[in-house]
């Protein structure tokens, strides 16, 4: 019986989940992306020494650094042709076969021109920045939404592209010029430059919703792999400081075709700490500047800088409270912890276990950006440890206060910790169960 595994990133984003889905490719045969597009940073570490190469993946699953596996693309997500075809030249420079493992939804929302210059006008005339990373992700699900998107099959019927396309640019270039003060796009040249691409696309593109039920009655197993986390998720997270896809575990099945009951096994991939890049409430931020602030050591150590926009992320304490509600909404079967060995050295941790809004104690992130804002976190502290636990492949190798402040994560969080990740390389992990 295939079993097919979701896994999704519980907090902000970034909790290391490339490796995880790296290291899960042992056991399956296919990788599929299902929401988001080229926002996503997903950093994969291969190979020993010398022969070591590390992956930046945007917009292919990470399962295409691994031979034989296949890759999907679904519905769910949106897709700069331009970047993809940028992408897969890059793995193909790497020597990495992509093409006849790589295959993409005809349903994809295609992200244009006008998209990128709309997420860009936006931020800069918000007084509230949400810190986008300006990529078109937002506009282009709107109109996916709007049902006046361009979608990836409308590439291969030009009089038909150029036709909605002439629709969909006047309405953009209206808002663009008159609204915000930017230049229009040019209809010939927007045209010209999708219709480049569609003969390089072309033999990618599959009926991904088909394949995997095909995959999955084959007997293979596949892998979701989110992008983005829970917290930006755009109905559950901290809105509107969120993405504008959905991020969680529920969102694989929509974002791929496949039923629900194709997914056996959600992996809640969780820091070990929190993070977060880009704008919105944090109630347990730590100041990152300072040398003595634990939040310098998680920035620095954990090197926490957006993948995709070089930011720093905003580091602060590990927040049970929002675990809680990831762990809900996710339906989480087991959580993977994520950059234990950050924390090594510092001398208490503290978790937020919950928080105080309008004099009212709560143990669970409330719902929107502004009640968030408005949470004073309550700690509770542990002591931390002062041996390196980098690499360590054992739980018993674990000096104790990590394995008391692991098992007091799980039982706030009320999932079991399955997996811990304690470097970037696959043999750096503990499997618990
Ligand atoms: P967008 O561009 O519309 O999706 O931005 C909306 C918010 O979502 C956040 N966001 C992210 N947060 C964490 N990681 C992401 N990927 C990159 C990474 C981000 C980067 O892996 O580091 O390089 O900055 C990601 N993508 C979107 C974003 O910061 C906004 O808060
Ligand atoms: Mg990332």
């Amino acid at each position: 019986m295939a079993k097919n595994v979701v896994v999704i990133g519980t907090q902000w984003g970034d909790e290391g989940k490339g490796k995880i889905v790296d290291w899960l490719t042992d056991h399956a045969q296919g990788v599929v992306r299902f929401q988001g597009g080229h926002n996503a940073g997903h950093t994969l570490v291969i190979g020993q020494g010398a022969k070591q190469r590390e992956y930046k993946l945007n917009l292919v699953p990470s399962g295409i650094v691994r031979e034989g596996i296949e890759c999907f693309i679904g519905n769910g997500v949106v897709l700069d042709a331009g970047h993809l075809l940028y992408e897969i030249a890059g793995l193909e420079k790497e020597g990495i076969e992509v093409r006849s493992r790589l295959k993409v939804s005809p349903g994809c929302p295609l992200i244009m021109d006008y998209h990128v210059k709309l997420d860009n006008a936006r931020e800069a005339a918000r007084d509230k920045k949400i810190g986008t990373t300006g990529k078109g992700i937002g506009p282009t699900y709107e109109d996916k939404v709007a049902r006046r998107a361009l979608r990836v099959y409308d590439l291969f019927y030009p009089e038909r592209f150029a036709e909605k396309l002439a629709e969909v640019l006047d309405y953009h270039n209206f808002v663009l010029t008159k609204y915000f003060n930017v230049e229009a796009v040019d209809f010939q040249q927007q045209l010209d430059s999708a219709l480049s691409r569609a003969e390089h696309i072309r033999p990618l593109v599959t009926d991904i919703s088909a394949a995997l039920y095909d995959a999955h009655k084959a007997g293979k197993n596949l892998l979701f792999e989110g992008a983005q986390g829970t917290l930006l998720d755009v109905d559950h997270g901290t809105y509107p400081y969120v993405t504008s896809s959905n991020c969680v575990a529920g969102q694989a099945s929509a974002g791929s075709g496949v039923g629900p009951d194709m997914l056996h096994y959600v992996l809640g991939i969780t820091k070990a700490y929190t993070t977060r890049v880009g704008g919105g409430p944090f109630p347990s931020e730590l100041d990152i500047d300072c040398i003595d602030s634990p939040g310098f050591q998680m920035s620095d150590k954990g090197r926490e800088i957006g993948t995709v926009t070089k930011r720093k992320r905003r580091c602060g304490w590990f927040d049970a409270g929002a675990l809680r509600r990831s762990a809900r909404i996710n339906g989480l079967t087991g959580l993977c912890i994520t950059k234990l060995d950050v924390l090594d050295g510092i001398a208490e941790l503290d978790i937020c276990t919950g928080y105080e809004l309008d004099g009212k104690v709560t143990d669970m992130l409330p719902v929107g950006a502004e009640d968030v804002a408005r949470c004073k976190p309550i700690y509770e502290t542990l002591q931390g440890w002062s041996e390196s636990t980098f690499g360590v492949n054992t739980w018993d190798g674990l000096p104790q206060n990590a394995r008391a402040y692991l098992k007091r994560l799980e039982e706030l969080c009320g999932v079991p910790v399955d997996i811990v990740s304690t470097g970037p390389e696959r043999d750096e992990t503990i499997v618990l169960r």
